[in-house]
C-alpha cells in the first residue's frame, strides 16, 4: 500500500503533494513501482495535528480520486469522517481506512451499503494528544481487545466480518516499547482479520536508528520485512519500489 498524502502538514512529505496534480503524479509513480493499493489521505493524523473541515478534506481528496481512477489499483481513502467516506465510496474507493476505527457517529452507516474493505485501526485518545505519555497494563491484550470489539461492533451494524482489516496503529498513542511489542504480537493480532501495518519512516524507526525522517528507508524496510514475516497482509509505505524489492527477495529465499 503506497501512501499519497494530499495534506500540507503530513509528517514526512507535507506540502509536496498539496496540489492534486502532483499527488496524482506521485500516485502514478507508486503504481509503476509496484503498489497494489494507494492510500489517499486529506487530513494529517500526525501527533499534534489540527483537524480539517469536511469540505476542506473533500476538496483535497476528490480531484485526486478522479485522477487515479484509471491506474488499475485499489484505492483506499484515509478518513475519519462519515461524509467523506460516503463521497469516497461514490467515487470508487475500494477501501476506507479509518484511524478512528469507525467510532465517529454515523461511520458504520456511511459504509454499510457498499462492499468496500474497511481498515479498523487502534488509537489511544486522539491525534492531538495521543503521544502524551501513553500507558497500558498490557498493550498487546488491550489492542487486541479493542480490535476484537470493533469487529463485534461492525457485525452488530450489519457489516460482514470479511470486509474488515485490522491495524495495531503504530505510533498512535504508543511508546517505542509498545510499538515493538505490537510488531512481535502480529501473529496473534492477525488472527482477528488480515492485518495492515504502517511503520514507514515513523518515529519508532528514528528512535531505533537515530536517523531523521529523510534517512529512515533502511530501518523502514527492516520493519516491513518483520511485519510481513509476522503475518501482515498489507504494509503501508512511502517507499514502494524499495519495499517491493526487499519483499521479493525475502519471499524468493524463504
Ligand atoms: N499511519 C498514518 C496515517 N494513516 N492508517 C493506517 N491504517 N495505519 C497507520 O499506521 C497510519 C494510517 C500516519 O502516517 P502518514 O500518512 O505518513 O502521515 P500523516 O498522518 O501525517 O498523513
Amino acid at each position: 500500500m503506497g501512501i499519497v498524502n494530499v495534506t500540507p502538514d503530513s509528517f514526512s512529505d507535507g506540502g509536496r503533494f498539496i496540489e492534486s496534480r502532483s499527488a496524482i503524479a506521485h500516485a502514478r509513480r507508486l503504481v509503476e513501482e509496484g503498489a497494489d493499493i494507494l492510500d489517499i489521505g486529506g487530513e494529517s493524523t500526525r501527533p499534534g495535528a489540527q483537524p480539517v473541515s469536511e469540505q476542506e478534506e473533500m476538496d483535497r481528496l476528490m480531484p485526486v480520486l478522479e485522477g487515479v481512477r484509471g491506474l488499475g489499483v485499489a484505492v483506499s481513502v484515509d478518513t475519519m469522517k462519515p461524509a467523506v467516506m460516503r463521497v469516497a465510496i461514490e467515487a470508487g474507493a475500494a477501501m476506507i481506512n479509518d484511524v478512528y476505527a469507525f467510532r465517529t457517529p454515523g461511520a458504520w452507516a456511511a459504509v454499510r451499503d457498499s462492499d468496500c474493505a474497511l481498515c479498523v485501526m487502534h488509537m489511544l485518545g486522539e491525534p492531538r494528544t495521543m503521544q502524551e505519555a501513553p500507558r497500558y497494563d498490557d498493550v498487546v491484550a488491550e489492542v487486541e481487545a479493542f480490535l476484537a470489539g470493533r469487529i463485534v461492533a461492525a457485525e452488530a451494524n450489519g457489516i460482514a466480518r470479511s470486509r474488515l482489516l485490522v491495524d495495531p496503529g503504530f505510533g498512535f498513542g504508543k511508546t517505542l516499547n509498545h510499538n515493538i511489542a505490537l510488531i512481535r504480537a502480529l501473529p496473534r493480532l492477525a488472527r482477528l482479520a488480515p492485518a495492515v501495518v504502517g511503520v514507514s519512516r515513523k518515529r519508532m524507526i528514528g528512535a531505533l536508528t537515530g536517523r531523521d525522517i529523510a534517512d529512515r528507508l533502511a530501518g523502514s524496510l527492516a520493519a516491513a520485512i518483520r511485519a510481513v514475516e509476522n503475518g501482515a497482509a498489507v504494509v503501508r509505505v512511502h517507499d514502494v519500489a524499495a519495499t517491493v524489492d526487499v519483499l521479493k527477495v525475502w519471499e524468493a529465499t524463504k
